[in-house]
């Protein structure tokens, strides 16, 4: 039964064809509660779907294995169905919407008999600002509801905001694993053999079937918040963002926010939650969040950032006291893991945490020793906790104005090519030096090491348009207002000619970030560099820091004109790709950088 607050028509109507197409055994609606939570986790903790984790060791946390098949999103298999094939552009797959509607509709037919069809009313940002958005998502994975209520504000007071308003994202989602009747269960139902990850960004819907896997089934996140909300932001004049945004408080008691891109395995969350060294104990950094930034302009001329979501989806391998201990902090209690590892009395464990235990059931529910060859957690094992957990939360997180941003920063993992830090002279050098990223392949991502992947703001997976359209859009946003935020590149992974990295990174980094404050402060002193405005030695506070000295420094901000040379030549190989809709002024800005770098 829908709760009394909603007489919303369009909903009704919707929650009744799908009931009608993909035949659950019942219908639930949501209150987002945390009863509601205590319940379904004690259900599926009886069903044998979740670990309960030890009381005392990790009050209130749970412990997920999905099936071998479904521990990733699948980027093969996600479209982005416009009319027209060209406005997705070439980095998408793509279908006619009604070819794909046909054949979901097949898959979808029954695909919930013997499960509850849960209704999900969620709101992406604080609930009722102007820069919120509405969106509903229908499942059969009650993991999905638990997910959806640590990661966004979900339940009745969304639909008490939405009222009769059609004004919300449908969100149609199921594991495509019915249950015909009398037959037991999986732990992680999902469908190995077919999996749909589907984006109507004319009519702004999301259709998944076959995963129950984070990005591919928590709705909210890559597929409304990124590529629908960024068709959205086209649309309306404002960005949809890959991005963090952090707080800087300088020890004046000074406050300015920065929002910054990364491509994955970059550690993001890691720079959103850092902790300044000692000698910086002053200086304070808090966390609005680590994957998602709206931003849309102020009547002051700035841009205004909210962060959509409500909680950490992160990976967890990697993570530690050394590497991001707000984030070891805010794992405690009331966090829901999936596909760590499980000690002997209860707790987690991954690769990176320290030092294993002699004996742990790895993700996939096998005993597992040290040295016996085998990662103990999958390496995009993950933790999923709210936001209000994070030590370093920051007190106007859930602001509806947003907070003003004064810098974008742009990132990628290079090993050499790319200086430590830069600032581009003005807003159309940076959205191009934006769209020039790239990072080098990991081992643990595709096999492959160091190939450079172009992977332009952050967003090649995430755009739900043509990307030659989305650079026009960023070069008109800016072009716009009177204050956009100055863009800075940074690069926290250059090695030495023995592979050793240079930069000693993590807190470190907040000797970068206070430049980068200090430079939008209009404080601190550049100098020009054919790439753009760069810190000389002494430019950087050094204090407590004594291993890097200024011929180290030399190395970390060279510009080697020869790897520029190549850069420039791959960057074009990537450009021709969208060359059909590529901005002029990219042509210019690459010609004139070709000239200074002679
Ligand atoms: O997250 C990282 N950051 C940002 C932190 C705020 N990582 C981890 C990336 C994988 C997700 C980094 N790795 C960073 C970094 O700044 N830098 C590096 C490279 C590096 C790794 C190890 C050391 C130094 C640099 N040093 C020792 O292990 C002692
Ligand atoms: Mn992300």
């Amino acid at each position: 039964m829908p709760p009394k607050s909603t007489s919303n028509s369009k909903l009704l109507a919707w929650v009744d064809e799908v009931k009608t197409l993909c035949q659950p055994d019942s219908v639930y609606w949501c209150d987002g509660t945390q009863d509601e939570y205590d319940r379904l986790a004690g259900e599926l903790v009886e069903a044998g779907k979740l670990i309960r984790l030890n009381p005392q060791k990790r009050p209130n946390s749970f412990l997920a294995r999905s099936d071998a098949s479904d521990v990733a999103r699948v980027e093969d298999k996600t479209y982005v169905c416009t009319t027209d094939k060209v406005d997705a552009g070439p980095t998408n797959n793509w279908m006619d919407p009604a070819l794909m509607k046909e054949k979901l509709t097949g898959l979808f037919q029954g695909s919930m008999k013997g499960r509850t069809m849960y209704v999900v009313p969620y709101s992406m940002g604080p609930i009722g600002s102007p820069l919120s958005h509405i969106g509903v998502e229908l499942t059969d994975s009650p993991y999905v509801v638990l997910s959806m209520k640590l990661m966004t504000r979900m339940g009745s007071q969304v639909l008490e905001v939405l009222g009769d308003s059609p004004d919300y994202v449908p969100c149609l989602h199921s594991v495509g694993a019915p249950l015909s009747s009398g037959k037991s269960d999986v732990a992680w139902p999902c469908n190995p053999e077919t999996k749909y990850i589907v984006h109507f960004p004319e009519t702004r819907e999301i259709w998944s079937y076959g995963s129950g896997y984070g990005g591919n089934a928590l709705l909210g996140k890559k597929c409304f918040a990124l590529r629908i909300a960024s068709t959205m932001a086209r649309d309306e004049g404002w960005l949809a963002e890959h991005m963090l945004v952090l707080g800087l408080e300088s020890p004046q008691g000074k406050k300015l926010y920065v929002s910054a891109a990364f491509p994955s395995a970059c550690g993001k969350t890691n720079l959103a939650m850092l902790i300044p060294p000692d000698n910086f104990k002053d200086w304070k950094v808090t966390t609005i969040g680590d994957d998602i930034a709206w931003l849309k302009p102020g009547k002051d001329g700035q841009l205004y950032a909210i962060n959509p979501e409500a909680g950490y989806f992160g990976v967890a391998p990697g993570t530690s006291a050394k590497t991001n201990p707000n984030a070891l902090a805010m794992l405690q209690s009331n966090c829901l893991f999936t596909n760590v590892a499980l000690t002997a009395d209860g707790d987690v464990w991954w690769e990176g945490l320290g030092e294993p235990p002699g004996q742990l059931i790895d993700w996939q529910g096998s005993e597992w020793t040290p040295g016996c060859g085998r990662k103990a957690a999958h390496p995009n094992s993950r933790f999923t906790v709210s936001a209000t957990q994070c030590p370093s939360l920051d007190p106007n997180w859930d602001d509806p104005k947003g907070v003003p941003i004064s810098a974008f920063i742009f990132g990628g993992r290079r090993s050499n090519t790319q200086p430590l830090v830069l600032e581009t002279p003005d807003w159309n050098k940076g959205v191009y030096a934006a769209a020039s990223m790239g990072s080098e392949t990991t081992a643990a991502a595709t096999g492959k090491v160091g190939e450079v992947r172009r992977d332009p703001m952050a967003m090649l997976p995430f755009c739900g348009y043509h990307m030659g359209d989305y650079f026009k859009h960023w070069l008109a946003v800016g072009n716009s207002i009177s204050s956009p935020p100055k863009i800075f590149c940074v690069n926290w992974f250059l090695t030495d000619e023995n592979g050793r990295f240079m930069w000693p990174g993590f807190g470190e980094n907040m000797r970068v970030l206070k430049w980068i404050f200090e430079r939008v402060e209009s404080k601190a002193p550049a100098v020009s560099s054919p790439l753009g405005l760069v810190p000389e030695f002494q430019d950087i506070d050094w204090t407590g820091l004594e291993s890097i000295s200024s011929a180290d420094w030399d190395k970390l901000m060279a510009i080697d004109p020869q790897l520029w040379s190549l850069e420039l030549s791959r960057r074009d190989d990537f450009f021709k790709r969208l060359a059909d809709r590529l901005p002029n002024e990219f042509v210019a800005i690459q010609d004139e950088l070709k000239a200074r770098l002679g």
